[in-house]
């Protein structure tokens, strides 16, 4: 086992990371920019080194800054958080070239699942349904047309360097595409310098589902069950849920199957999450996500397994310590992401924490670094902490997170509580029944 990790992120993550590491014995080293001299992970660790000015290709981007910081403090693994530099695979090589273990799956498999249309290729090719789409990237507009017109209207065109949402095009009919085609690939060059991009049919009032997998260097793998990740705006996930409301056992447990077969026939290694869109009793594979992810707390919460120290232990060559079977799904999750933004404008709201009130109780967890008299600095993403609550079935869930909602105070700043608030007494919530275009409806009818 590892002796000293360093933490290559900020935040709630940071923190996560760190209590995993302490909890095991291992010492921490954060890292941090001037903006974050007074984070709580940075007090919390064993030791910390400031990487740079705040901006963040100034510190948390900054590979030689990190990898000098690694070296200086002895540290004997890195463990990249999300975000940030978690899916570079020259990053990931260059931490195993500096001999330091990143913790985290092999740079190649980081490096395929970046490029979407080899990712897709590799998993179909290993059991996984897919979108019905193009074979491969197109070459030029008359592809594009012949490839739609086969395919179906209406159709979606995507970046092969992008994900996450960026760089999408929907195109509804053949006199568009040649136009969609060109304005994809121009902004796919623009963001990721690369033209390439695929088309695949546009599914119309999808759920968007994940699968957690954990895998081992001796070829155990394991399926944690699913995510249900449908409630987002403009691609920012706002709560997950754990089991997902829309399937029943038998489809949870044939897509958690098929999934571990095909991740075992990759041969991949650490956490990774296969997400999909679910639509009318099918799933379709969209992306695989190569590291730990905001949400995973949900999982953790059903199957009373700590992920993220079972992400250090496997990456220091360590068996996993149970089997699929060992595996008790129990009761239900739902994680609130708690951004320092308008609710109803989301505009950012960065700035002092004059008071601050966590809830607590049986059944809640609180996943952030904030504390009364904390300066929220501008700099970076607006995500402050996570509540999460666990409870026997989803609606003992919603009672808890109504009630913790109600105790949560973050006095000074704008947060999006009083909207998860208003989300709580929505039928459609309550109900389960939301696809992944329902919040933006429900955000914008306000
Ligand atoms: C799609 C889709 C519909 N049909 N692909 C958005 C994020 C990226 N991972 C893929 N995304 C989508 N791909 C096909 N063929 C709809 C979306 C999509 C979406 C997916 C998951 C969660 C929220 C979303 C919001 C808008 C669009």
């Amino acid at each position: 086992m590892f002796d000293k990790v360093l933490i290559a992120n900020r935040g709630e993550i940071a923190l996560r990371i760190l209590r995993a590491c302490r909890e095991i014995g291992i010492k921490t080293v954060a890292v941090h920019s001037t903006a974050d001299n007074d984070a709580m992970h940075v007090r919390l660790a064993d030791e910390a080194v400031c990487i740079g000015p705040p901006a963040a290709k100034d510190s948390y981007l900054n590979q030689s800054a990190i990898l000098t910081a690694a070296t200086i403090a002895h540290a004997d693994a890195i463990h990249p958080g999300y975000g940030f530099l978690s899916e570079n695979a020259d990053f990931a090589e260059m931490v195993e070239e500096h001999e330091f273990t990143f913790i985290g799956p092999s740079p190649d498999h980081i490096r395929l699942m970046g490029d979407k249309i080899a990712a897709k290729k590799a998993v179909m090719e290993a059991g996984i349904p897919v979108v019905p789409g193009s074979d491969g990237a197109l070459k030029d507009a008359e592809e594009a047309r012949a490839a739609a017109a086969d395919i179906g209207f209406p159709v979606i065109i995507k970046a092969s360097a992008g994900g996450g949402g960026r760089g999408m095009k929907i195109v509804h009919d053949d006199a568009s595409v040649a136009e969609s085609f060109d304005l994809a690939r121009a902004e796919s060059k623009a963001a990721f310098s690369s033209d390439e991009v695929y088309m695949e049919k546009f599914l119309e009032a999808p759920r968007h589902i994940e699968v957690q997998v954990l895998a081992d260097h001796h070829g155990n793998i394991v399926h944690l069950g699913e995510r249900d990740c449908s409630l987002q705006r403009r691609h920012q996930k706002l709560v997950e849920e754990a089991p997902s409301p829309a399937l029943n056992q038998m489809e949870r447990q044939s897509i958690g199957d098929r999934v571990v077969s095909a991740v075992k026939k990759l041969g991949y290694r650490s956490v990774g999450t296969v997400e999909f869109l679910y639509e009318n009793g099918e799933f379709y594979f969209i992306e695989m996500n190569t590291r730990l992810q905001v949400e995973h707390p949900v999982t953790e919460m059903i199957c009373g397994i700590d992920l993220v120290r079972e992400m250090i232990r496997v990456a220091s060559g360590a068996p996993l310590g149970f089997s699929q079977s060992d595996i008790k799904f129990s009761g239900h999750s739902i994680e609130c992401r708690i951004t320092a933004e308008h609710p109803e404008t989301f505009a950012p709201s960065p700035g002092l924490v004059t008071d601050y009130h966590a809830p607590g109780g049986l059944g809640v967890r609180i996943d952030s670094g904030l504390y009364s008299g904390y300066t929220i600095p501008p700099h970076y993403d607006s995500m402050i902490g996570k509540l999460i609550v666990h409870g026997a079935n989803r609606n003992e869930c919603l009672m808890r997170l109504r009630r913790a909602l109600s105790e949560y105070v973050i006095d000074g700043v704008d947060t999006v509580i009083p909207l998860h608030r208003r989300l709580l007494e929505e039928p459609n919530f309550i109900n389960g029944d939301y696809d992944i275009h329902w919040l933006e409806k429900f955000v914008e009818g306000n």
